[in-house]
């Protein structure tokens, strides 16, 4: 069965070489994984190609020796190219996650296929917008966010002004009810978060240093997966 049917994007680690700390990518990822992660994002803006690509054969290689291949969906960020050398290669990835000014996801579906997973992120704002206008039938997620502001990615949320706009859980809520997909929420994600995040009743959350900076990434992983698990049996 294709991975795209259970997709679970609860908990959600988005990361690449620069966000480690100069650990191995592999490693964390593992932890996560351990911890109950349930989907890897490789996402690097600093990699090259042939970088990119082993990160996902090493990936892709840490999810089958945990036996995981059937259930935590690998994807990679933006880079269209990336994922069909890989495929070449034999390695297995799940899809793709772009944003506003990426490759479009109908473009995405056309190379990857029906049984690939596309993932849009924008602002909430934008997603409120879009989801009235646009057919939603060629992605399988939404990206929302920023919560916070964050380091990770300074310019997220960032609108015409200049300003950076970040995102109520009110709004969120909103967009969970309007929206025909399932939403995943991101942007300085801590664990503090967790709970009220939990209670918009998103798909879940994305994260990146909260587990890639983390001293040790699997206590902080298994941290934001139980506190995710308590908050939505509430
Ligand atoms: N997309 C929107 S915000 C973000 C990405 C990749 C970075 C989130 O990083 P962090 O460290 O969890 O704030
Ligand atoms: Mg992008």
């Amino acid at each position: 069965m294709s991975i795209k049917k259970i997709l679970d994007i609860s908990a959600y680690l988005v990361i690449g070489p620069e966000n480690t700390k100069g650990r191995p990518v592999g490693e964390i990822i593992k932890a996560a994984i351990v911890a109950g992660f349930t989907c890897i994002q490789i996402r690097s803006k600093v990699a090259s190609a042939i970088e990119l690509i082993e990160l996902t054969r090493e990936a892709a290689a840490v999810i089958a020796s945990l036996g995981k291949s059937d259930k935590v969906a690998l994807l990679v960020n933006d880079r269209l190219d990336v994922i069909l050398a890989a495929r070449k290669m034999g390695i297995k990835v799940d899809g793709i996650h772009v944003g506003q000014t990426d490759i479009p996801v109908d473009i995405c579906r056309d190379y990857l296929g029906e049984d690939s997973i596309v993932g849009l992120s924008a602002r909430t704002d934008e997603l409120l917008e879009y989801i009235k206008t646009v057919d939603v039938r060629s992605i399988d997620y939404f990206g929302a966010g920023p919560l916070h502001k964050t380091l990770t990615k300074p310019n997220c949320g960032l609108d015409s002004t200049g300003a950076i706009i970040t995102r109520s859980f009110a709004e969120l809520t909103e967009l969970r009810k309007l929206s025909p997909i399932p939403v995943v929420v991101g942007g300085g994600v801590k664990l503090l978060d967790i709970p009220p995040l939990a209670k918009t009743k998103v798909a879940g959350f994305f994260v990146v240093s909260a587990v890639t900076e983390a001293e040790q990434p699997g206590i902080a992983s298994a941290e934001l997966v139980e506190a995710w698990k308590a908050a939505i049996d509430i």
